[in-house]
């Protein structure tokens, strides 16, 4: 993509409602445009990201054995009256009616639609298990939106329900989504945390919630500092078993939310110089709840005895939209965002340093070529304009890789390869910049 004709619309001030780094990065480099309070436009930039995590996380899901499917974000009122929460989910939800009279609510969460598909479609024991996700906006009517897309009222939401025959499988249900969410989180290059958490509107008495550490996050969190991120190569979703020893390896460390903790708990667990209080954002909560919707919904299978069974369940929450903004509070400088290679908008940054000169402008055109067809995503700074502004732009837009041609440079047949993180910088040739670039993008 040429820069001259990017639609990447940056600002060079902050802006004055931005609270928290990550509102203000996203703003300025262009990424995203409030259109009302927590409401959101998406510009090309911030939608390739958008799209990058909402793919690692479809892989994930399908890997864990899940299914995609698409609801809608309408729904009639009348499921979430049979559910009870039509009332209990107070102003929260979005209540519209439609011309004929009919009530609907712009979805917050979708338990009660989808448990309503499964009871009019499943009929047999054999038919189970089944987790089925979406990837779809919600809307709530959050009393304080703040943080843009952190705490937005309109928001992406990756959800996926398990209907299973008992307690066990809906335990190990559970189990593979836990893991799956640590697969997830890790290779969107963020440490997300499992904590034990209150199960508030959702409901259920088991509840995780996937905790990346900030101090600008919402949530006060307890943690024991000995915690350690767990081995996930190699594991079988199929394995009751060792996906168990998984999850109970990441609970035997004390980690909850505020609502959950207990001090007298904490103190007996964890030695003293090991406790650590602080903040966090929740990129995901997991839950288990039993009957609580099949039961009003009549979700029931017929079961090997050709008894009656009412079906167990879960659901299983991940912010996609959020994760945007916490993948940059995790990951940034005093001059901009440090992307992750995996969810990058593009791999590298490529600077003409002198846009006009007729050497620099055939060197960068023959390698832009050169990368784009090894499959290198480049976005090439062909503007005509001062190297200051260039430079600070690639900053803040923060792409893995950069790579400057200028004149000087080229009549050494030098070229600068950096990464945004520092951890490279060097002058290469040109011959020696494509192949470790299309080395780094895996072709
Ligand atoms: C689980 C899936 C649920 O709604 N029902 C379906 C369950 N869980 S949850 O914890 O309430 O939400 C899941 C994740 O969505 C993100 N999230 C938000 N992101 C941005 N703005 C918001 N206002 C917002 N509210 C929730 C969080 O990442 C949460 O973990």
């Amino acid at each position: 993509m040429r820069l001259s004709s990017f639609y990447l619309p940056t600002l060079k001030e902050t802006p004055k409602e931005a609270e928290i780094v990550s509102h203000r990065l996203m703003l300025r480099a262009g990424m995203v445009r409030q259109m009302a309070a927590g409401i959101y436009s998406w510009l090309p930039l911030g939608l390739r990201v958008l799209r990058k995590v909402e793919a690692i996380v479809r892989e994930e899901q399908d890997r864990a054995g899940c299914q995609e499917m698409l609801m809608p974000t309408l729904q009639p009122a009348e499921l979430w009256q049979r559910s009870g929460r039509y009332d209990d989910y107070g102003p929260e939800m979005l209540r519209i009616t439609d011309r004929h009279g009919r009530g609907l609510v712009y979805g917050p969460t979708n338990e009660e639609m989808l448990t309503d598909i499964i009871a009019s479609t499943l009929r047999s024991y054999r038919d189970l298990p089944k987790l089925l996700y979406h990837i779809q906006w919600k809307f709530r009517d959050e009393v304080r939106p703040r943080f843009g897309v952190m705490r937005g009222r309109e928001f992406l939401m990756k959800d996926c329900y398990s209907f299973d025959l008992d307690a066990q499988a809906a335990r190990h249900s559970y189990n593979k989504m836990f893991v799956a969410y640590l697969k997830t989180f890790r290779r969107m290059g963020i440490d997300a945390i499992p904590m034990e958490a209150e199960t508030g509107p959702i409901g259920g008495d088991l509840s995780h919630e996937f905790i990346v550490l900030a101090d600008t996050g919402e949530s006060g969190v307890f943690w024991d500092a000995d915690f350690k991120p767990m081995e996930l190569e190699g594991i079988d979703y199929d394995d009751p078993e060792k996906l168990d020893a998984v999850v109970r390896g990441a609970m035997q460390f004390y980690a909850r939310t505020e609502d959950r903790h207990d001090p007298a708990a904490f103190e007996a667990q964890v030695p003293e110089s090991r406790r650590r209080q602080g903040r966090g954002i929740e990129v995901g909560q997991v839950f288990t709840f039993g009957t609580k919707y099949s039961e009003p919904l009549g979700a029931k299978v017929i079961g090997p005895e050709g008894e009656e069974i009412t079906v167990e369940m879960g659901s299983y929450g991940i912010g996609v939209s959020r994760l945007v903004g916490a993948i940059i509070e995790a990951s940034h400088d005093q001059d901009g965002i440090i992307w992750p290679d995996a969810v990058a908008p593009f791999d590298l940054a490529l600077i003409n340093l002198r846009a006009g000169d007729a050497d620099c402008d055939a060197a960068c055109e023959d390698i832009y070529a050169k990368l784009l067809a090894a499959g290198v995503d480049v976005l090439y700074d062909d503007r005509d304009g001062r190297p200051g502004v260039k430079f600070a732009d690639a900053d803040l837009v923060g792409l893995p890789w950069r790579l400057v041609i200028g004149p000087r440079g080229l009549k050494e047949g030098k070229v600068e390869l950096k990464r945004r993180d520092g951890s490279v910088d060097e002058n290469v040739t040109l011959d020696q910049a494509v192949a470790r670039l299309t080395d780094a993008a895996g072709g």
